[in-house]
């Protein structure tokens, strides 16, 4: 998949998509991402990106000319153009497994108020928003997105990585899990785990997902 991302912030992406799995993803090129700084697209002296919003009202706005400048040079047919805002439609697994099945994504992320409403007309395939929360700029977002995304790529998890989908997609919380030493500090691990009757430990394991579940996040719970 390729992924281009659209920012003022260039210098915040540097860390957490050189680890680990994403880094791993991109050595082994099933990922190629490409981090674009919004000013490139400017013509002023300034590298002017914003501009006060007509009719008046406090804050900036991102300014259409270089946002358009930029998707258009950057963006294929088969890319699917992305902006990452408060007043998009809110982030889940399930979009992010809708996205891992994309050529390829764009992330536009913007700063201060946001952008120019002919962006969003013109431009934008989707909107999403990863929480209601307000921050500061849309990079934290934008990486979340693609973390969220790349791990779902078909070969960028290994088999021990891989597990925590199923009870997502399950639509219940993990079970308690527990690894050695099995007591410590005077706490012990539950009986039935250690006891070696695997349908046992099935039966407890769906009972204390359901459980979980129920207590934490009712929300996610599925009427059966
Ligand atoms: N999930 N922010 C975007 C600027 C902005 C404001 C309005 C467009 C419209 C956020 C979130 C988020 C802060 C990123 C405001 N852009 N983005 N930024 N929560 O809080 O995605």
């Amino acid at each position: 998949m390729k992924i281009d991302v659209l920012t003022l912030f260039p210098a915040m992406f540097a860390g957490p998509l050189d680890e680990s799995i994403i880094k791993r993803a991109r050595a082994a090129g099933l990922l190629d991402l490409k981090i674009h700084n919004l000013r490139d697209w400017t013509h002023d002296r300034h590298k002017t990106v914003d501009d006060r919003p007509f009719g008046g009202g406090p804050g900036m706005l991102l300014k259409p000319e270089p946002l358009f400048e930029a998707i258009e040079e950057l963006r294929r047919k088969s890319t699917r153009v992305i902006l990452l805002s408060p007043a998009g439609r809110k982030f889940n697994q399930q979009i992010a497994r809708e996205l891992a099945r994309e050529k390829d994504l764009m992330l536009v992320t913007g700063h201060y108020e946001g952008f120019d409403e002919r962006v969003r007309e013109t431009l934008a395939d989707d909107e999403l928003s990863i929480g209601d929360y307000v921050l500061t700029n849309g990079a934290l977002p934008a990486m979340v997105v693609i973390d969220a995304v790349v791990r779902l790529l078909p070969g960028v998890l290994g088999d021990d990585e891989s597990s925590l989908d199923e009870s997502f997609s399950a639509g219940l919380l993990e079970y308690p899990t527990y690894t050695r030493p099995a007591e410590f500090r005077g706490m012990k691990v539950p009986e039935v785990l250690v006891s070696g009757h695997h349908a046992e430990i099935e039966k407890w394991r769906r009972e204390q997902a359901k459980r979980q579940t129920k207590e934490r996040r009712p929300d996610l719970m599925k009427p059966d």
